[in-house]
């Protein structure tokens, strides 16, 4: 079936519409970053770039980095961008542009968030990594999509119970990393394997009052303190879960790193954030060449 004009927008010069990326450009490894400064950081390290491109927020580089293919692309801010960036990455390599059909042989992409986060465990400094082995979705992104039976629903209940979860917000969602992935992250000094909780925003759903009151003042603790079967949520940031989420559904692998810059539990903020940011380039890329 034809995939219409308004529901797949192609730019008159064949890119997808807020990529600004033509299929050739892209490579089957991505490197996901918020920040569209970030991207020069990631591909600065590259032996060579052979494409650059931006649109809004959307920054992309694609080059290789010991002679393995990478392409570095900005998310901006929040699932609601990465709803975009993840369909429009698979439209690149799952749809031919010219028949708008969905391709008979699927690409899964590798797909690797270097992102930052605040911690929510005392024991997870500020300037560690954290890999994420699972992510917990509180901003409802995703259940525009059919999540049922991709979901972890034991976690899912035991969270909604344990913080008395208003389910007038939504039902928070539980999906598990790439193990592929995840496995090469194991292991190594400084890298806490996570379970990574995603807010659908940066003042009152991650609990933060200025001047507005929020639904649960209480629920950053209730967070901290929540744990199933010795898993307890390690930080919060704003991607991680659409980028799971999204991946599994499209077959793609998906693995979230995030470089902890603040730590929420005992209120400590990191002196060097682009050091450990650096630091989590330098790691990320070497890991992913091997
Ligand atoms: C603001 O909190 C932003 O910083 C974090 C959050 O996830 C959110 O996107 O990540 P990035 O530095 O990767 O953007």
């Amino acid at each position: 079936m034809e995939i219409k004009s308004s529901e797949l927008i192609i730019n008159p010069d064949g890119s997808v519409y807020y990529l600004n990326v033509k299929p050739q450009d892209l490579a089957t490894n991505i490197i996901l970053v918020g920040d569209q400064n970030r991207v020069e950081k990631v591909s600065k390290h590259f032996d060579t770039i052979e494409f650059e491109t931006q649109k809004r927020e959307f920054k992309t580089h694609t080059g290789t980095f010991r002679g393995k293919r990478f392409s570095v692309v900005s998310t901006g801010i929040g699932p609601d961008n990465i709803d975009i960036v993840l369909n429009e990455l698979d439209a690149l390599v799952n749809i031919d542009f010219k028949t708008r059909q969905i391709k008979p042989q699927l690409t899964s992409l590798n797909i690797v968030r270097f992102g930052t986060s605040g911690s929510l465990q005392a024991n997870i400094p500020v300037d560690a990594i954290v890999a994420s082995e699972y992510t917990i979705g509180l901003d409802n992104m995703m259940r525009s999509y059919q999540i049922d039976g991709i979901s972890e629903t034991a976690i899912e209940d035991a969270f909604v119970k344990h913080t008395n979860w208003d389910l007038r917000k939504g039902r928070p969602y539980v999906f598990k990393g790439s193990e592929t992935l995840a496995s090469k992250f194991r292991n190594i000094a400084g890298v806490h394997p996570g379970f990574t909780a995603t807010a659908g925003g940066f003042y009152g759903p991650q609990g933060r009052v200025l001047r507005l009151p929020i639904q649960d003042a209480d629920l950053n603790h209730k967070m901290d303190n929540f744990s199933f079967d010795g898993i307890k949520i390690s930080n919060l940031e704003m991607e991680t879960s659409a980028i799971y989420g999204l991946s599994k559904l499209l077959g793609h692998q998906a693995l979230s790193l995030n470089a902890i810059i603040a730590n929420r539990a005992n209120g400590t903020f990191s002196e060097d954030p682009y050091k450990t940011v650096e630091r989590l380039i330098e790691l990320g890329l070497k890991k992913l060449a091997e």
